[in-house]
């Protein structure tokens, strides 16, 4: 069977969202590069993949997806029987769950993270200065996610219960790099929060993954 090809890059944060999946499930894929800073994804060959231009998108054989979450579901469902179980495929409640904390993610988490990431990692390699407005709106915003966050994991060990699953590691990648900002007391100043980022951090797959996550390096 021809293995999955994967679209992207490896420091971009929807791509690394996908690849960790992919090592968390064990399975065989081949990252293709796509030429952002060159434009290639505005081109017809890769709209035609994707109509927004954007990376990653997946492959598998003649179904091709994008959007990062919806990646991750279809790889977690397809090999549900391989790797770690991301999905709780067994159990309606527990996997109902996860579903709620993904949505938590992309809905609540992601929204105040990423221009907070977006200001401080990526204006300045366009030349542009940050504008601490929007990063201080942003903290704010953040510092209330992270509070529900404090609360339901002093209650249990990962976000969706006492397993890890996809709800975790979608917050990978806008974590990993907000944790080099000066901002990431806000994790560290909430026990619980800090414990469990210090334990999903650590797992194999997100440490293969963050070895190409080297952009905020470039400042
Ligand atoms: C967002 C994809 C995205 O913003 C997802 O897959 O989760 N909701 C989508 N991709 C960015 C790189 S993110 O590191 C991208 O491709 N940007 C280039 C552009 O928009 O032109």
């Amino acid at each position: 069977m021809a293995p999955l090809k994967l679209h992207g890059l490896p420091m971009s944060t929807c791509t690394t969202r996908a690849l960790v999946c992919l090592h968390e499930k064990g399975v065989d894929f081949e990252l293709v590069p796509v030429d952002l800073f060159g434009g290639e994804n505005k081109q017809p060959s890769f709209v035609a993949k994707n109509p927004f231009g954007q990376i990653p998108v997946l492959e598998d054989g003649d179904l091709t997806l994008f959007e990062s979450r919806a990646i991750t579901s279809y790889v977690a469902e397809k090999f549900k029987e391989k790797g770690t179980d991301l999905i709780r495929h067994q159990n309606l409640k527990e996997a109902a769950l996860v579903k709620v904390w993904i949505e938590v993610e992309s809905q609540n988490f992601q929204p105040a993270i990423s221009p907070i990431v977006y200001e401080f990692f990526v204006s300045p390699l366009m030349g542009k200065t940050p504008e601490q407005a929007v990063v201080d709106a942003n903290l704010e915003k953040l510092g209330k996610v992270l509070d529900v966050y404090e609360s339901k994991l002093s209650s249990s060990k990962y976000l969706a219960g006492d397993f890890f699953s996809l709800a975790d590691l979608h917050n990978f990648p806008y974590t990993y790099y907000f944790m080099k900002s000066p901002w990431a007391s806000l994790v560290n100043d909430r026990p619980h929060v800090k414990a469990w980022w210090e334990d999903i951090s650590s797992r194999p797959a997100f440490k293969k993954v963050a070895e190409g996550m080297t952009f905020c390096e470039k400042k």
